[in-house]
């Protein structure tokens, strides 16, 4: 890693606006800002209606500061507008339409025109450049392609910097490691969890990464993962990990990129207007604190969004990078606001429990965790880690050592008892795209 740091070279794809002086940034953002407003009162009904609600016509933004005027847009409203109801444009003119895999109700939809896609290829492209990739890297593509925008978002930007792209989408994971090696993969994409399921399919296939792989760059993203998961997958993979932040109401993977100091990810600031808001009250809160990231793109044609609800946790860093960009940066997202857990009162983010499991040594980095509330009592919650083929054979004695290891670490960090169990190795289900660490009965019980 030393090396690497040392060898760091920083390249731009658009080096003008990325190191833009704040002053002329925020003239952009506000000459953007009012015209979005503008379109979107004259052609979105449901925005005309919520702008006259809030009493603001789009000639009244005289400045930044004037962002909290404007009303916010949540999940729930794009879904009331589903499928193409916030369309600013004659359906004719949309090029492309990817939505979220949301698991119950209706998806969330977001629609692209000719505009709206080269932008995104722009944002792509700097976000590979970022990550020091070039038109001499072959790009392996494991994301899903299809409505998830991962896949097409990366393979878009790939194209933009005339990389080679191999779009082989999530699955059959031994055809990867192969195509993966044949190819020359110099970059993967992936989500962080299906990064651990390939290198641990290359351990099964008896492929080492140093030895028959050039992989040097991961960009993965898509789901909130830790420190210890980025140094555990540098380890196995030999290679530099970049955390990778978008979601699809935006514009889908391209919101953020970490630059090569891995000290925040710089969000395209040009094209997304970002604020952190208070997620009980909505309040507009003061710098460096966190809170929910709300977005507002600036740019986009056929569907813009005001003040977008992420529901993701964070909190901006204004200070200059070291990499010359002017861009704010991001702290990594450690959950959204509805995933974290509320157990007997106490709030448990996933990643808290990631961080002890990577933390211990024999088990390996897959975890369930179940919160349950049985016969309508106190909440239980469990965890379930696997453990490495080693501890296992070592048997019981060993197993319930690192278990007692686990307990008392989760319960000096979340001040919770949790009832941990050693499980089998392989026992845990892998994913090919978002993991689902949680299982929670508590909803299933009315
Ligand atoms: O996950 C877009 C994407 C694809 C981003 C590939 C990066 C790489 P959605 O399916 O709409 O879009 O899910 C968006 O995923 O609100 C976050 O909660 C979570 N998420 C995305 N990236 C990260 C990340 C894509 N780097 C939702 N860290 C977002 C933590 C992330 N959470």
């Amino acid at each position: 890693m030393e090396r690497m740091m040392a060898e760091k070279q920083i390249r731009y794809w658009n080096k003008d606006v990325e190191t833009i002086p704040r002053g002329e940034l925020e003239a952009l953002q506000l000459e953007r800002l009012r015209m979005t407003t503008a379109l979107v009162y004259q052609k979105v009904p449901f925005y005309r209606d919520a702008l006259e609600r809030e009493g603001v016509k789009p000639e009244s933004i005289h400045s930044l500061a004037d962002l909290p005027r404007l009303p916010f847009t949540t999940k729930d409203d794009l879904r009331e507008q589903y499928p193409l109801k916030l369309l600013a444009l004659p359906k004719d003119d949309v090029a492309r339409v990817h939505a979220s895999s949301g698991t119950t109700g209706k998806p969330t939809v977001t629609a692209y025109n000719a505009v709206d896609l080269n932008m995104w290829a722009e944002v792509m492209a700097r976000v590979y450049t970022m990550a020091g990739c070039t038109r001499r890297d072959v790009v392996h593509n494991a994301l899903g392609y299809g409505l998830f925008t991962g896949g097409l978002g990366f393979h878009l930007g790939a194209e933009k910097i005339g990389a080679m792209v191999v779009p082989s989408g999530g699955g059959m994971s031994k055809r990867q490691i192969l195509l993966m090696e044949d190819f020359e993969a110099t970059v993967l994409v992936a989500t962080p969890s299906y990064a651990l399921v390939l290198a641990e399919t290359a351990r099964e296939m008896g492929v080492d990464f140093r030895e028959r792989m050039k992989l040097r760059v991961a960009l993965l993203g898509a789901e909130p993962w830790t420190e210890e998961m980025r140094r555990e997958l540098q380890m196995r993979m030999n290679l530099e990990a970049y955390d990778s932040y978008g979601l699809t109401e935006i514009i889908g993977p391209g919101v953020a990129l970490e630059c090569p100091y891995h000290d925040g990810l710089h969000i395209w600031e040009d094209h997304f207007l970002p604020e952190v808001v208070d997620p009980e009250t909505g309040t507009p809160l003061p710098n460096g604190s966190e809170g929910e990231l709300v977005i507002s793109t600036i740019t986009r044609q056929a569907m813009p969004l005001l003040r977008y609800r992420t529901r993701d946790r964070v909190s901006l860093k204004h200070e200059r990078c070291r990499c010359g960009r002017t861009m704010v940066r991001m702290g990594k997202v450690h959950g959204r606001t509805d995933d974290m857990l509320v157990v007997r009162g106490v709030n448990v983010f996933p990643s808290q429990v990631e961080e002890v499991v990577l933390a211990t040594p024999g088990v390996e980095p897959h975890y369930q965790i179940l919160v349950d509330r049985p016969k309508n009592k106190l909440d239980t919650l469990e965890v379930w880690v696997e453990a490495a083929p080693p501890l296992w054979e070592l048997g019981p004695d060993a197993r319930a050592r690192t278990q007692k290891q686990i307990t008392a670490k989760l319960h000096d960090i979340l001040g919770l008892s949790t009832a941990v169990s050693i499980v089998a190795p392989f026992s845990i289900a892998r994913s090919e795209g978002k993991a689902k660490r949680i299982v929670d009965r508590r909803e299933l019980v009315t």
